[in-house]
């Protein structure tokens, strides 16, 4: 953090005795909200520090495709005149450092982070104000005509953290649903009680595809290549569930995808988390010498054939498709538990996939050189574990990704698409085929 800006007098005195008062934002597009809130937030003392979140502070806790870079939101804080010292936010606990460090009096922020910052009120007052209505980052973006409308084309009240996650990517926004069931189209557009509060039940799936520029289909597993199928040849691009029932459904999508030219994009996301990627590097660059197996455990995340799909794309990440032999052992006692093994000419991997509420979930890679550790929920992971040589202290790797990962690959689509491309290099249309093969030569579709 440096200071930047300076209006008032540097009469040590006068500083020591003024009250201070501090609050940070994105600030991105600035407009009469944010303009009010520095009014307000200033006239609770004397002297407003300002906080600008910084670009790679943003990407960390989720806010992707913010418009205006860390230099122009500066920029635009400054020129409001409220300012008296403007810093850069760059990491998680920095706001606690920061109160403490500048003498701060007065904590404050909108009231959509009511009860979020309680815990610095051991050190100031903590002061949530009300928000500006009708005025927005979001709006802004939508005005200036580049937002991506969605429409949800589902069977199931449970949108896949869809809607929630699509707040956190700016240009896109999610305007709909069809569904045959009536309960269904009622959570999602019943109002905020009821759930998700979109604007609008579409007559049928036409019409859904025809007022958006992008169709999220989220259906079981035996309906999603029609719908994807009838998506695409209404001429919009697709995020669909992973995995399809057959390879030959894959196989035709992405052929009608590329002879279209439209996006289609398999929901996996971990295959868009950061930490993922660099796992994957690592390993590949020989992190822990030759891996010899992968252990790893997950719920049926809703059902146990996505979860065994999921599991087989981590494994064939880490150890490839090609010499993967695949079988399932099913166990169904009071708890059903499956677990799939792959085994290759030098390594093996066992993945468990329960509904008991005794799983432990995790993953584990063992190598000739090193073992890597991922606890709790690895296909969401933000860190992992790394022991090597001699010394028993692993090192960590993160990268404090934010949510259930679906922005990043929404991120992704958004990108993909403004860019008229059929399929995204993070899991290109040709890896999942080699996947889907995998999957059908182990009974696993
Ligand atoms: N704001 C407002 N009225 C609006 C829009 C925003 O009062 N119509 C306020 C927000 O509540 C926030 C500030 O303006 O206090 C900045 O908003 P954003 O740029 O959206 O920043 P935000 O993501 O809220 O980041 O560490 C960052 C902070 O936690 C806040």
């Amino acid at each position: 953090m440096f200071p930047i800006l300076h209006h008032e007098s540097n009469d040590m005195l006068y500083l020591f005795h003024m009250k201070k008062v501090i609050t940070y934002g994105t600030f991105d597009m600035f407009h009469v909200g944010h303009q009010r809130l520095l009014e307000r937030a200033k006239a609770l003392g004397d002297y407003l520090i300002v906080g600008v979140t910084s670009d790679g502070f943003d990407r960390e806790r989720g806010k992707l495709n913010v418009r205006d870079n860390l230099a122009q939101r500066i920029d635009a804080v400054r020129q409001s005149g409220l300012a008296d010292e403007i810093i850069v936010e760059e990491y998680q606990g920095q706001k606690l450092s920061d109160v403490v460090k500048h003498g701060v009096s007065v904590f404050a922020i909108g009231n959509d982070w009511r009860g979020q910052f309680d815990y610095l009120g051991k050190y100031c007052e903590v002061i949530y104000l009300e928000r500006t209505k009708g005025v927005s980052s979001t709006g802004l973006r939508k005005a200036n005509g580049r937002m991506l409308r969605v429409g949800i084309l589902t069977d199931t009240a449970d949108d896949a953290d869809l809607v929630g996650e699509a707040n956190f990517v700016s240009g896109i926004e999610v305007t709909g649903v069809y569904a045959e069931d009536e309960a269904v189209r009622h959570a999602f557009v019943g109002g905020a009680e009821t759930g998700y509060d979109l604007q609008k039940a579409y007559p049928d799936a036409k019409t859904l595809c025809e007022e958006n520029d992008l169709v999220f289909v989220h259906r079981r597993r035996r309906d999603r290549y029609l719908a994807a199928k009838a998506v695409l040849e209404a001429g919009k691009p697709v995020i669909v569930d992973f995995p399809f029932n057959k390879p030959g459904e894959a196989r035709d999508l992405f052929a009608l995808s590329r002879e279209k030219d439209l996006a289609l994009i398999e929901r996996v996301p971990l295959a868009y988390l950061n930490t993922f990627h660099q796992l994957i590097w690592m390993l590949h660059g020989g992190a822990v010498g030759q891996v010899l197996s992968v252990e790893c455990a997950l719920p049926a995340l809703g059902s146990f054939r996505d979860a065994e799909a999921l599991a087989a794309f981590a494994v064939t990440r880490i150890l490839g498709t090609e010499q993967a032999e695949v079988r399932r052992l099913a166990l169904r006692s009071r708890a059903r538990c499956d677990r799939v093994i792959f085994s290759y000419p030098d390594a093996a991997a066992t993945c468990t996939i329960s509904d008991s509420a005794w799983l432990t979930p995790g993953m584990t890679i063992l190598g000739t050189d090193g073992r890597v550790d991922i606890p709790g929920a690895w296909w969401n992971m933000n860190y992992f574990r790394l022991y090597e040589g001699e010394s028993a202290e692993p090192r960590r790797y993160s990268f404090n990704t934010e949510g259930p990962g679906f922005r990043y690959l929404l991120a992704e689509a958004v990108k993909v698409i403004a860019e008229g491309r059929a399929e995204s290099g993070v899991l290109t249309h040709e890896k999942s085929l080699h996947l889907m093969d995998v999957l059908a030569r182990g009974d696993l579709l």
